[in-house]
């Protein structure tokens, strides 16, 4: 393809991995056949004990999607008053606080990889405070040792929103083994996907046993209800898809990353964008692929980059724009002033998310690439 050709079919931010479907039909088949539909039947069971090893972690309970996974998390843990978490997030992140009636307390970004900036929370930290629920955004880990060492000091849990952060390891140890609890998400825009889904990762059986009970409406068993639960589990349907996207994962994380490689190389060229380089020892998994636009040096705004692109068909998304912070139900706390987040203000009105995804055409790179190197003005 020329790069002078027009985009005849819209490029979105991210496109789902399906797997052939004809190895889906037989799945659908016994589904069908069975009647067994939901509550953890074999499906969910297969999946469950496959996606744990797959992620090298110890426990795994299934979800019917993220943002429940995270409500239920915070319930798991009981907490209770303020926790301290990130801005530079999808809502939910902050949702799930609120539907548990805590109050978040927002702590700023580091400005090269987004995530919380682990130098600003302990003076965030009061007698209310009970936990750290931090994201590893685009699928970079926070600084989990420093979360830690935190947390042990003044007796906080941590959680970590790890929706984007499927198969991530840092030395060869998968992300979610760190925190008390890590939470995925299989939504359709995923690196791995179950149509909607989620998880909750745990360390120990006991805790295992509560998720499970929590999401099952706190049915301990036919007639004792343990705790005021929720329904929140995954479907047989999910569970079947999942299983057979595991066969595919590995390669579907190749092509990203050749994506990623593909983009660095073009984009680097362009003065004025940033782009976020692998980290040593981790082993990402390209969920994202965001740009900052430094507006000075590469003479447009990150807006009008994103209406540019858009008249040529290509839909990149400002993830994560406005702020979780700027939100009606959030800007009037204290923690959301702009004086206590001046970095993740920054990084909100310059950041675009650019299309990735595992049949994005090396061809449609060149294009968006040169459309980037074209549109600036000096
Ligand atoms: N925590 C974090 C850090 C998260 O990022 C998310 C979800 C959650 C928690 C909550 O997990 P879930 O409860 O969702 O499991 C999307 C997703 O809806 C959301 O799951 C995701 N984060 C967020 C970052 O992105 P939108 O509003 O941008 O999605 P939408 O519908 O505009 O989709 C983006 C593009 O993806 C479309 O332009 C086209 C493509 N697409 C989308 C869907 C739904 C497809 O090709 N097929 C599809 O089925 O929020």
């Amino acid at each position: 393809m020329s790069k002078t050709k027009k985009i005849d079919k819209p490029i979105y931010v991210t496109q789902p991995y399906l797997p052939p479907l004809d190895e889906f039909i037989p799945y659908l088949k016994d589904i069908w056949d069975s009647k067994w539909l939901t509550n953890m039947g074999k499906y969910h069971q297969q999946f469950e004990n496959e996606l744990t090893k797959y992620l090298g972690v110890k426990h795994v309970s299934l979800f019917t999607n993220g943002t429940l996974a995270l409500i239920t998390a915070l319930q798991a843990l009981r907490i209770t008053g303020e926790v301290i978490t990130t801005p530079y997030s999808f809502v939910a992140t902050t949702h799930a606080l609120h539907w548990n009636g805590i109050t978040p307390v927002f702590c700023d970004i580091e400005p090269e990889y987004c995530n919380i900036d682990t130098d600003k929370i302990e003076s965030l930290i009061t007698p209310k405070t009970t936990a750290i629920l931090s994201v590893h955004v685009y699928g970079n880990p926070c600084q989990v040792d420093k979360i830690q060492k935190i947390a042990d000091t003044y007796g906080l849990k941590v959680i970590y929103d790890a929706c984007h952060a499927f198969g991530v390891e840092i030395n060869g140890k998968s992300i979610l083994n760190f925190g008390d609890l890590s939470i995925l998400s299989f939504h359709a825009t995923k690196v791995f996907t179950t149509f909607e889904g989620g998880a909750i990762i745990c360390h120990d059986e006991k805790m295992k046993k509560r998720i499970d009970f929590l999401k099952n409406f706190g049915f301990a068993d036919e007639v004792t209800v343990v705790a005021p639960g929720i329904n929140a589990k995954m479907n047989e349907f999910q569970a079947a898809l999942g299983l057979l996207q595991l066969k595919y994962i590995d390669k579907a994380i190749e092509k990203r990353k050749k994506i990623a490689q593909l983009y660095r190389e073009k984009l680097s060229r362009i003065k004025g964008i940033r782009f976020l380089n692998d980290i040593p020892g981790v082993k990402h998994n390209y969920a994202y692929f965001p740009i900052f636009i430094d507006e000075k040096e590469y003479g447009r705004s990150r807006d009008e980059v994103y209406e540019e692109l858009k008249k040529h068909n290509i839909y990149t998304r400002r993830y994560f724009y406005p702020l979780i912070s700027q939100f009606p139900t959030y800007r009037n706390l204290p923690s959301s002033s702009n004086k206590n987040l001046p970095i993740a203000e920054k990084i909100t009105g310059c950041v675009l998310c650019l299309p990735i995804f595992i049949n994005l055409k090396g061809a449609i790179v060149d294009k968006i690439s040169y459309l980037l190197k074209r549109f600036a003005s000096f």
